[in-house]
Protein backbone atom coordinates (compact mmCIF):
# COMPACT_ATOMS: atom_id res chain seq x y z
CA UNK A 1 0.00 0.00 0.00
CA UNK A 2 1.54 3.38 -0.66
CA UNK A 3 1.85 6.00 1.66
CA UNK A 4 -0.55 8.50 0.56
CA UNK A 5 -3.78 8.84 -1.55
CA UNK A 6 -3.82 11.52 -3.81
CA UNK A 7 -0.23 13.54 -4.52
CA UNK A 8 -1.30 16.87 -5.99
CA UNK A 9 1.60 18.56 -7.88
CA UNK A 10 2.95 21.38 -10.02
CA UNK A 11 0.38 23.58 -7.72
CA UNK A 12 0.37 27.22 -6.50
CA UNK A 13 -0.92 27.20 -3.39
CA UNK A 14 -2.47 30.08 -1.00
CA UNK A 15 -2.96 28.03 2.40
CA UNK A 16 -4.53 31.41 3.97
CA UNK A 17 -2.35 30.58 7.38
CA UNK A 18 -2.59 33.73 9.67
CA UNK A 19 0.98 35.57 9.30
CA UNK A 20 2.24 33.87 6.77
CA UNK A 21 3.30 35.39 3.32
CA UNK A 22 0.39 37.43 1.55
CA UNK A 23 -2.01 34.38 1.42
CA UNK A 24 -0.02 32.07 2.63
CA UNK A 25 1.25 32.02 -0.67
CA UNK A 26 3.53 28.83 -1.64
CA UNK A 27 4.91 28.37 -5.59
CA UNK A 28 5.99 25.44 -7.17
CA UNK A 29 3.95 23.63 -4.46
CA UNK A 30 2.89 19.88 -3.86
CA UNK A 31 -0.14 18.30 -1.74
CA UNK A 32 -0.23 15.20 -0.50
CA UNK A 33 -3.19 13.60 0.69
CA UNK A 34 -4.11 10.39 2.87
CA UNK A 35 -7.35 9.33 4.56
CA UNK A 36 -9.11 12.01 3.58
CA UNK A 37 -6.79 14.92 4.95
CA UNK A 38 -3.74 17.02 4.53
CA UNK A 39 -0.84 14.56 4.78
CA UNK A 40 1.97 17.07 3.73
CA UNK A 41 1.91 20.15 1.96
CA UNK A 42 4.73 22.46 0.65
CA UNK A 43 7.83 23.24 -2.00
CA UNK A 44 8.00 20.58 -4.37
CA UNK A 45 12.04 20.16 -3.73
CA UNK A 46 10.59 19.76 0.33
CA UNK A 47 8.84 16.95 -0.58
CA UNK A 48 9.39 13.55 1.03
CA UNK A 49 10.35 10.81 -1.23
CA UNK A 50 6.96 8.76 -0.62
CA UNK A 51 4.48 7.58 -3.17
CA UNK A 52 0.90 7.61 -3.59
CA UNK A 53 -1.61 5.31 -5.14
CA UNK A 54 -2.35 8.79 -7.46
CA UNK A 55 -0.45 11.26 -8.95
CA UNK A 56 -1.80 14.45 -10.82
CA UNK A 57 -0.26 17.48 -11.72
CA UNK A 58 -2.41 20.60 -11.66
CA UNK A 59 -1.06 22.14 -14.08
CA UNK A 60 0.33 25.43 -12.18
CA UNK A 61 -3.04 26.10 -10.96
CA UNK A 62 -3.82 27.64 -7.70
CA UNK A 63 -5.33 26.15 -5.25
CA UNK A 64 -7.05 27.71 -1.90
CA UNK A 65 -8.67 25.86 1.21
CA UNK A 66 -12.23 25.13 0.03
CA UNK A 67 -14.82 27.89 0.36
CA UNK A 68 -16.94 28.02 3.56
CA UNK A 69 -20.18 29.73 3.22
CA UNK A 70 -21.00 30.38 7.28
CA UNK A 71 -24.49 32.12 7.09
CA UNK A 72 -27.31 31.00 4.75
CA UNK A 73 -31.09 30.85 4.95
CA UNK A 74 -31.32 28.62 2.11
CA UNK A 75 -34.14 26.06 2.85
CA UNK A 76 -37.01 27.74 2.19
CA UNK A 77 -40.77 27.27 0.75
CA UNK A 78 -41.59 29.41 -2.09
CA UNK A 79 -39.81 32.96 -3.15
CA UNK A 80 -40.38 37.00 -2.70
CA UNK A 81 -39.23 38.14 -6.57
CA UNK A 82 -42.86 39.73 -6.33
CA UNK A 83 -41.49 41.53 -3.02
CA UNK A 84 -38.68 42.64 -4.96
CA UNK A 85 -40.58 44.43 -7.21
CA UNK A 86 -42.61 46.17 -4.30
CA UNK A 87 -39.33 47.30 -3.05
CA UNK A 88 -38.45 48.88 -6.21
CA UNK A 89 -41.49 50.90 -6.19
CA UNK A 90 -40.56 52.72 -3.19
CA UNK A 91 -42.23 50.32 -0.28
CA UNK A 92 -39.79 49.91 2.59
CA UNK A 93 -38.56 46.10 3.40
CA UNK A 94 -40.34 47.09 7.16
CA UNK A 95 -43.64 48.04 6.09
CA UNK A 96 -43.88 44.69 3.60
CA UNK A 97 -42.87 42.69 6.46
CA UNK A 98 -45.90 45.00 8.87
CA UNK A 99 -48.50 44.08 6.34
CA UNK A 100 -47.93 40.28 6.44
CA UNK A 101 -45.32 40.02 3.87
CA UNK A 102 -41.31 39.78 4.42
CA UNK A 103 -40.03 36.95 6.48
CA UNK A 104 -44.00 35.59 7.65
CA UNK A 105 -44.75 35.23 4.13
CA UNK A 106 -41.96 32.82 3.82
CA UNK A 107 -43.04 30.86 7.06
CA UNK A 108 -46.34 30.38 5.12
CA UNK A 109 -45.21 29.32 2.19
CA UNK A 110 -42.36 26.78 4.13
CA UNK A 111 -45.05 25.36 6.59
CA UNK A 112 -47.25 24.59 3.67
CA UNK A 113 -44.21 22.29 1.35
CA UNK A 114 -43.68 19.29 1.59
CA UNK A 115 -40.30 17.84 2.64
CA UNK A 116 -39.78 16.63 -0.86
CA UNK A 117 -40.46 20.37 -2.13
CA UNK A 118 -38.24 22.00 0.11
CA UNK A 119 -35.14 19.72 0.02
CA UNK A 120 -35.63 19.57 -3.98
CA UNK A 121 -35.26 23.58 -4.14
CA UNK A 122 -32.52 23.23 -1.36
CA UNK A 123 -30.58 21.08 -3.18
CA UNK A 124 -30.34 23.32 -6.48
CA UNK A 125 -29.07 26.13 -4.27
CA UNK A 126 -26.94 24.17 -2.15
CA UNK A 127 -25.54 22.74 -5.84
CA UNK A 128 -25.27 26.11 -7.05
CA UNK A 129 -23.46 27.32 -3.63
CA UNK A 130 -20.80 23.93 -4.19
CA UNK A 131 -20.59 24.88 -7.86
CA UNK A 132 -18.73 28.16 -6.85
CA UNK A 133 -15.91 26.74 -4.59
CA UNK A 134 -17.74 25.91 -1.08
CA UNK A 135 -17.64 22.44 0.41
CA UNK A 136 -19.24 23.50 4.29
CA UNK A 137 -22.25 25.21 4.27
CA UNK A 138 -24.56 26.75 7.28
CA UNK A 139 -27.85 26.68 6.70
CA UNK A 140 -30.64 27.89 9.09
CA UNK A 141 -34.01 27.21 10.32
CA UNK A 142 -36.65 30.05 10.80
CA UNK A 143 -38.94 29.77 8.37
CA UNK A 144 -41.31 27.47 10.72
CA UNK A 145 -41.60 28.85 13.48
CA UNK A 146 -43.46 25.99 15.22
CA UNK A 147 -41.56 23.28 16.64
CA UNK A 148 -42.80 20.82 13.78
CA UNK A 149 -41.81 22.89 10.79
CA UNK A 150 -38.35 24.06 12.52
CA UNK A 151 -37.74 20.50 13.06
CA UNK A 152 -38.69 19.65 9.67
CA UNK A 153 -35.96 22.63 7.85
CA UNK A 154 -33.34 21.44 9.95
CA UNK A 155 -33.90 17.46 8.93
CA UNK A 156 -33.96 18.95 4.86
CA UNK A 157 -30.97 20.92 6.05
CA UNK A 158 -29.14 17.94 7.55
CA UNK A 159 -30.20 15.76 4.65
CA UNK A 160 -28.97 17.82 1.99
CA UNK A 161 -25.64 17.35 3.52
CA UNK A 162 -25.46 13.94 3.46
CA UNK A 163 -27.16 13.59 -0.63
CA UNK A 164 -24.99 16.75 -1.90
CA UNK A 165 -21.07 15.57 -0.10
CA UNK A 166 -21.05 19.33 1.38
CA UNK A 167 -21.08 19.48 4.86
CA UNK A 168 -23.82 21.61 6.49
CA UNK A 169 -23.57 23.06 9.56
CA UNK A 170 -27.63 23.33 10.83
CA UNK A 171 -28.43 26.25 13.18
CA UNK A 172 -31.80 26.44 15.09
CA UNK A 173 -32.98 30.01 14.28
CA UNK A 174 -36.47 29.87 15.45
CA UNK A 175 -36.08 33.15 17.27
CA UNK A 176 -36.43 34.88 13.47
CA UNK A 177 -39.71 36.61 14.32
CA UNK A 178 -42.76 36.12 15.94
CA UNK A 179 -45.22 33.68 14.59
CA UNK A 180 -48.92 34.75 13.64
CA UNK A 181 -50.09 32.93 16.46
CA UNK A 182 -48.27 34.36 19.16
CA UNK A 183 -48.37 38.05 17.92
CA UNK A 184 -48.04 40.46 20.81
CA UNK A 185 -46.53 37.14 22.66
CA UNK A 186 -43.04 37.61 22.11
CA UNK A 187 -41.76 36.20 25.62
CA UNK A 188 -44.74 33.17 25.01
CA UNK A 189 -42.95 32.37 21.67
CA UNK A 190 -39.15 32.55 23.31
CA UNK A 191 -41.07 30.58 26.06
CA UNK A 192 -42.14 27.69 23.61
CA UNK A 193 -38.58 27.25 21.97
CA UNK A 194 -36.97 26.94 25.23
CA UNK A 195 -39.42 24.28 26.33
CA UNK A 196 -40.35 22.34 23.45
CA UNK A 197 -37.88 22.98 20.45
CA UNK A 198 -34.66 23.16 22.16
CA UNK A 199 -35.12 19.63 24.11
CA UNK A 200 -35.55 17.81 21.57
CA UNK A 201 -33.34 19.71 18.66
CA UNK A 202 -30.70 18.61 21.25
CA UNK A 203 -32.20 14.78 22.05
CA UNK A 204 -32.30 14.40 18.02
CA UNK A 205 -28.88 16.02 16.92
CA UNK A 206 -30.68 17.82 14.60
CA UNK A 207 -28.59 21.73 15.06
CA UNK A 208 -24.85 22.91 15.59
CA UNK A 209 -25.98 25.95 17.24
CA UNK A 210 -28.55 28.31 18.20
CA UNK A 211 -29.31 31.79 16.26
CA UNK A 212 -31.62 34.81 17.17
CA UNK A 213 -32.82 38.18 15.24
CA UNK A 214 -32.15 40.68 17.29
CA UNK A 215 -33.94 43.72 16.13
CA UNK A 216 -36.99 46.00 16.65
CA UNK A 217 -39.25 44.15 14.61
CA UNK A 218 -38.32 40.78 15.74
CA UNK A 219 -36.78 39.95 19.56
CA UNK A 220 -35.38 42.58 21.60
CA UNK A 221 -31.89 41.66 23.66
CA UNK A 222 -33.51 40.24 27.47
CA UNK A 223 -35.37 37.72 25.09
CA UNK A 224 -32.80 36.84 22.88
CA UNK A 225 -30.56 36.47 26.65
CA UNK A 226 -33.03 34.35 27.97
CA UNK A 227 -32.80 32.00 25.01
CA UNK A 228 -28.88 32.10 25.05
CA UNK A 229 -28.78 31.18 28.73
CA UNK A 230 -31.30 28.25 28.10
CA UNK A 231 -28.86 27.08 24.86
CA UNK A 232 -26.29 27.44 26.51
CA UNK A 233 -27.29 25.65 29.32
CA UNK A 234 -27.96 22.35 26.66
CA UNK A 235 -24.15 22.79 25.56
CA UNK A 236 -25.32 24.89 22.26
CA UNK A 237 -22.76 27.57 20.90
CA UNK A 238 -24.62 30.35 19.69
CA UNK A 239 -24.81 33.15 17.18
CA UNK A 240 -27.04 36.52 16.56
CA UNK A 241 -28.11 38.04 13.78
CA UNK A 242 -26.77 41.78 14.78
CA UNK A 243 -28.02 45.31 14.52
CA UNK A 244 -28.80 44.94 11.07
CA UNK A 245 -31.49 47.57 10.52
CA UNK A 246 -30.94 49.58 14.06
CA UNK A 247 -28.92 49.81 16.97
CA UNK A 248 -30.23 46.87 19.51
CA UNK A 249 -27.11 46.37 21.36
CA UNK A 250 -26.93 43.22 20.05
CA UNK A 251 -22.87 43.09 19.36
CA UNK A 252 -22.41 43.97 23.32
CA UNK A 253 -24.95 40.76 23.30
CA UNK A 254 -23.17 38.18 21.37
CA UNK A 255 -20.15 38.92 23.13
CA UNK A 256 -21.09 38.29 26.81
CA UNK A 257 -22.59 34.67 25.26
CA UNK A 258 -18.98 34.29 24.00
CA UNK A 259 -21.05 33.69 20.60
CA UNK A 260 -19.21 31.98 17.61
CA UNK A 261 -20.13 35.00 15.13
CA UNK A 262 -22.03 38.15 15.35
CA UNK A 263 -23.44 38.99 12.00
CA UNK A 264 -24.51 41.94 9.94
CA UNK A 265 -23.25 44.47 12.47
CA UNK A 266 -24.31 47.38 10.22
CA UNK A 267 -25.46 49.80 12.87
CA UNK A 268 -23.23 48.28 15.87
CA UNK A 269 -22.31 50.37 17.97
CA UNK A 270 -17.90 50.79 19.02
CA UNK A 271 -18.28 49.23 22.64
CA UNK A 272 -20.07 46.64 21.54
CA UNK A 273 -17.26 46.07 18.89
CA UNK A 274 -14.29 46.01 21.72
CA UNK A 275 -16.77 43.72 23.73
CA UNK A 276 -16.56 40.86 20.41
CA UNK A 277 -12.67 41.76 20.25
CA UNK A 278 -12.06 40.58 24.17
CA UNK A 279 -14.86 37.64 23.35
CA UNK A 280 -13.40 36.42 20.35
CA UNK A 281 -16.32 36.78 18.39
CA UNK A 282 -16.27 36.62 14.71
CA UNK A 283 -18.03 39.94 12.19
CA UNK A 284 -19.79 38.30 10.11
CA UNK A 285 -20.58 40.67 6.98
CA UNK A 286 -23.18 40.03 5.01
CA UNK A 287 -23.17 42.52 1.54
CA UNK A 288 -25.61 40.54 -0.45
CA UNK A 289 -28.09 41.89 2.09
CA UNK A 290 -27.02 45.54 2.52
CA UNK A 291 -26.80 45.50 -1.50
CA UNK A 292 -30.68 43.85 -1.82
CA UNK A 293 -31.88 46.38 0.87
CA UNK A 294 -30.02 49.59 -0.25
CA UNK A 295 -28.65 49.74 2.62
CA UNK A 296 -26.03 53.54 3.37
CA UNK A 297 -24.86 52.49 6.84
CA UNK A 298 -21.79 50.47 6.17
CA UNK A 299 -20.44 47.80 9.12
CA UNK A 300 -17.90 49.20 10.93
CA UNK A 301 -14.97 47.27 9.20
CA UNK A 302 -11.88 50.26 10.01
CA UNK A 303 -12.88 49.40 13.88
CA UNK A 304 -13.16 45.92 13.32
CA UNK A 305 -9.83 45.93 11.51
CA UNK A 306 -8.19 47.92 14.44
CA UNK A 307 -9.26 45.73 16.88
CA UNK A 308 -8.06 42.82 15.40
CA UNK A 309 -11.77 40.88 15.00
CA UNK A 310 -11.83 38.39 12.64
CA UNK A 311 -13.90 39.11 9.61
CA UNK A 312 -15.99 36.47 7.79
CA UNK A 313 -18.16 36.62 4.58
CA UNK A 314 -21.22 34.92 3.82
CA UNK A 315 -24.02 34.90 1.37
CA UNK A 316 -27.38 35.16 3.75
CA UNK A 317 -28.63 33.24 0.89
CA UNK A 318 -32.51 33.84 1.59
CA UNK A 319 -35.34 34.77 -0.25
CA UNK A 320 -35.73 38.08 0.98
CA UNK A 321 -32.80 40.32 1.78
CA UNK A 322 -29.99 38.13 -0.20
CA UNK A 323 -31.30 36.01 -2.92
CA UNK A 324 -27.07 35.28 -3.54
CA UNK A 325 -25.75 31.82 -4.09
CA UNK A 326 -22.68 32.59 -5.00
CA UNK A 327 -19.39 32.74 -2.55
CA UNK A 328 -17.40 34.54 -5.05
CA UNK A 329 -19.87 37.30 -5.64
CA UNK A 330 -19.93 37.56 -1.61
CA UNK A 331 -16.37 38.66 -1.81
CA UNK A 332 -16.41 40.24 -4.61
CA UNK A 333 -19.04 42.60 -3.21
CA UNK A 334 -17.69 42.87 0.19
CA UNK A 335 -14.92 44.20 -1.62
CA UNK A 336 -16.95 46.96 -3.51
CA UNK A 337 -19.64 47.86 -0.69
CA UNK A 338 -17.05 47.47 2.71
CA UNK A 339 -13.82 47.97 1.20
CA UNK A 340 -12.19 44.91 2.11
CA UNK A 341 -9.38 43.89 0.98
CA UNK A 342 -9.16 41.16 -1.12
CA UNK A 343 -7.28 39.16 0.93
CA UNK A 344 -9.48 39.95 3.55
CA UNK A 345 -12.07 38.65 1.68
CA UNK A 346 -10.70 34.83 0.75
CA UNK A 347 -9.95 35.09 4.87
CA UNK A 348 -13.42 35.67 5.61
CA UNK A 349 -14.58 33.10 2.93
CA UNK A 350 -11.99 30.52 4.20
CA UNK A 351 -9.95 31.05 7.81
CA UNK A 352 -12.55 33.15 9.71
CA UNK A 353 -15.19 31.65 7.84
CA UNK A 354 -14.51 28.59 10.04
CA UNK A 355 -13.94 30.38 13.13
CA UNK A 356 -17.56 31.18 12.92
CA UNK A 357 -18.51 27.82 12.61
CA UNK A 358 -16.46 26.74 15.38
CA UNK A 359 -14.39 24.56 12.75
CA UNK A 360 -11.42 26.35 13.02
CA UNK A 361 -9.49 23.19 14.28
CA UNK A 362 -10.23 20.99 11.51
CA UNK A 363 -10.80 23.44 8.25
CA UNK A 364 -10.69 26.90 6.77
CA UNK A 365 -6.60 27.11 5.75
CA UNK A 366 -4.72 24.49 4.04
CA UNK A 367 -2.27 22.71 6.80
CA UNK A 368 -1.17 19.11 7.73
CA UNK A 369 -3.88 17.50 9.39
CA UNK A 370 -6.44 20.17 8.24
CA UNK A 371 -9.90 18.23 6.25
CA UNK A 372 -8.73 17.98 2.41
CA UNK A 373 -11.49 20.10 1.50
CA UNK A 374 -9.45 22.36 -1.65
CA UNK A 375 -10.44 24.77 -4.25
CA UNK A 376 -9.00 24.36 -7.70
CA UNK A 377 -8.63 27.68 -9.47
CA UNK A 378 -7.92 28.85 -13.27
CA UNK A 379 -6.71 32.43 -11.93
CA UNK A 380 -3.53 34.32 -12.70
CA UNK A 381 -3.75 34.63 -8.70
CA UNK A 382 -5.61 34.45 -5.91
CA UNK A 383 -6.86 38.02 -5.74
CA UNK A 384 -8.57 37.55 -9.11
CA UNK A 385 -11.83 35.56 -7.19
CA UNK A 386 -12.83 39.11 -5.56
CA UNK A 387 -11.90 41.45 -8.89
CA UNK A 388 -14.14 39.25 -11.47
CA UNK A 389 -18.06 39.39 -10.85
CA UNK A 390 -20.54 36.69 -12.10
CA UNK A 391 -17.63 34.48 -13.68
CA UNK A 392 -16.93 31.16 -12.77
CA UNK A 393 -13.35 29.95 -12.39
CA UNK A 394 -13.46 26.49 -10.49
CA UNK A 395 -11.75 24.20 -12.29
CA UNK A 396 -12.00 21.24 -9.12
CA UNK A 397 -13.61 20.67 -5.75
CA UNK A 398 -12.06 18.40 -3.85
CA UNK A 399 -13.71 17.51 -0.32
CA UNK A 400 -12.50 14.93 1.80
CA UNK A 401 -9.83 14.29 -0.97
CA UNK A 402 -12.18 13.04 -3.40
CA UNK A 403 -13.96 15.09 -6.74
CA UNK A 404 -17.11 17.26 -5.07
CA UNK A 405 -20.73 16.09 -6.79
N1 LIG B 1 -31.81 39.02 8.40
C1 LIG B 1 -31.85 38.87 7.09
O1 LIG B 1 -31.29 39.55 6.28
C2 LIG B 1 -32.70 37.71 6.80
N2 LIG B 1 -33.04 37.25 8.10
C3 LIG B 1 -32.52 38.03 8.97
O2 LIG B 1 -32.70 37.86 10.14
C4 LIG B 1 -33.91 38.07 6.04
C5 LIG B 1 -34.86 36.92 5.96
C6 LIG B 1 -36.02 37.19 5.09
O3 LIG B 1 -36.37 38.34 4.78
O4 LIG B 1 -36.64 36.19 4.69
FE1 LIG C 1 -29.44 35.99 7.89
Amino acid sequence: MADWDLLLTDARIATMRAGDAPYGAVENAAIAIDGGRIAWLGPADERPRKDADEERSLGGRWVTPALIDCHTHLVFGGDRAGEYEQRLSGISYEDIAKAGGGILSTVTATRDAEIDTLYASGLRRLRALAATGVATVEIKSGYGLDTATELKMLGVARNLGHASGVDVQATLLAAHTVPPEYAGRADDYIDLIIEAMLPEVVERGLADAVDAYCETMAFQAPQVAKLFRAATKLGLRVKLHADQLSDGGGAELAAHFKALSADHLEYSNPTGIRAMAAAGTVAVLLPGAYLTLNETQQPPVALLRELGVPMAVATDCNPGTSPLCSMPEAMALASRLFGLTPEECLAGATRNAALALGLDSDRGTLEKGKRADLAVWDVNHPRDLTYWLGRDRLHELLIEGLPAG
